[in-house]
């Protein structure tokens, strides 16, 4: 469904007395607001095309109504993300629970809807109905060079398909590893991965990247092949300038310090971009921010400091994207949830005292070199987002225009209450 602007335009008549109120209060405070505003204004966060239906468990799925049942209908999902906070105007596909068949067609439905693509993901961590031979036992990192050459082949395919559509990076996450001690030989894993990865690097189109994303447990419980940003770095430095590590929030064990790996893998420039979600125990693909929102600011800290150390533009020079699963809600409202979340911890981290910062941390101030970083953290940045978004045409208040627009029953009358999205 398209969403018209008026409607847009009139909730956000309705709220922009008390949303001046708040955003004056605020503004007068901060020297660098034009600055933040522009840079919220253009930042934009890429919607995986497995988020948009519900998810399932170990256990069960409970869909709810109205999922997109189609490619096409996801990208009409995105579009109304979009439309409402004008910051994810991309959408990540996944081969091949996602496959265009009709490329030309699905780029004009996206663009129609201000959608360009983002990553294309591949999918070597189950079999599907047709396929000759099987990944249970791994892939790129299998034993049997004939399974090896299949998931290459495919990675292959994959960056076919990126290609129709102007994706500019291929993402690979492996599930391989081991359930046992002595299922397999590490060395050898390791440097069966790093063989097929050459494949696949060495099918890249010039103006391609390659994201490897790391996992430390999970489908397999003793070891995992790329198990941590270490072990995908290296992959990274031995692949060459176009591979570079993708971190996932969810993928790293309780109590890793994310922002420094962060931060180094920015100084080496080797941070290929972002998955984001919020965990409490794993890889619990919740809402971002939900569980950990100073985390998720300390993260963006190390961003913004990182990206003005080496002069990158932070809107476009590393991927960024949400991968999380969504259970018991509204798929399209805990989008937007996560969107807003990203937005927020962006927006406190622009509004870091650098200079004084650095001048504590020189002076071994350590009391005040905390205060500088909370004084922003606990800036209610909320209405600054608003206003970021009310100045592109988007909604002041996203999820509350999602609910009053009514766009999940339109979605039920128009696709029914029983549908399950694609993939899921
Ligand atoms: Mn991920």
């Amino acid at each position: 469904m398209q969403i018209e602007k008026y409607t847009v335009d009139e909730l956000n008549h309705q709220q922009a007395k008390k949303h001046q109120r708040r955003f004056e209060g605020v503004a007068t405070d901060i020297n660098n607001l034009d600055e933040v505003l522009q840079k919220l204004g253009i930042f934009n966060i890429a919607i995986p095309s497995w988020a948009l239906g519900t998810g399932g468990t170990r256990f069960g799925r409970f869909s709810g109504g109205g999922e997109p049942r189609s490619l096409e209908e996801k990208i009409e999902d995105v579009g109304v993300i979009h439309a409402l906070n004008k910051s994810s105007n991309s959408i990540s596909l996944h081969i091949p629970w996602d496959i265009p068949d009709n490329a030309s067609a699905i780029k004009a439905l996206a663009s129609q809807n201000g959608l360009h693509f983002d990553a294309v993901n591949s999918n070597t961590f189950q079999d599907q109905k047709d396929q000759k031979l099987s990944y249970k036992f791994g892939s790129l990192h299998h034993v049997d060079k004939a399974i090896r050459k299949q998931a290459v082949e495919h990675n292959i395919e994959v960056i076919k398909y990126g290609k129709q559509l102007d994706s500019k990076a291929l993402s690979v996450w492996l599930s391989d590893g081991s359930n046992f001690p002595g299922q397999l030989n590490f060395r050898q894993a390791f440097q069966n991965t790093l063989e097929s990865l050459q494949e696949i690097y060495a099918a890249l189109p010039d103006d391609w990247k390659i994201w490897v994303e790391y996992k430390p447990y999970e489908p397999n419980f003793y070891s995992t092949t790329i198990g941590d940003w270490g072990q995908s770095y290296l992959l990274a430095s031995k692949l060459g300038a176009k591979a570079s590590t993708l971190v996932d929030l969810g993928h790293h064990l309780q109590g890793t310090n994310i922002e420094q790996i962060v931060s180094l893998l920015l100084m080496e420039g080797k941070l290929a971009g972002f998955h984001f979600n919020d965990s409490k125990y794993g890889d619990d693909d919740l809402t971002v921010g939900s569980i950990n929102p100073y985390q998720l600011f300390l993260i963006f800290n190390e961003l913004v400091e990182g990206m003005d150390a080496r002069g990158m533009d932070h809107a476009t020079s590393i991927g960024w994207m949400i991968d999380a699963s969504h259970n018991v809600k509204d798929p399209i409202e805990d989008l937007l949830q996560s969107v807003q979340a990203i937005k927020i911890a962006y927006a406190q981290a622009l509004l870091v005292d650098k200079k004084a910062l650095v001048a504590a941390q020189n002076n071994n101030d350590v009391a005040l070199a905390q205060e500088i970083l909370q004084q922003a953290y606990r800036t209610d940045v909320r209405s600054l987002v608003a206003e970021a978004s009310l100045r592109n045409g988007g909604a002041l208040d996203p999820i509350n225009a999602y609910r009053k627009l009514n766009i999940r029953e339109h979605l039920i009358k128009e696709r029914g209450l029983k549908t399950v999205a694609t993939g899921l």
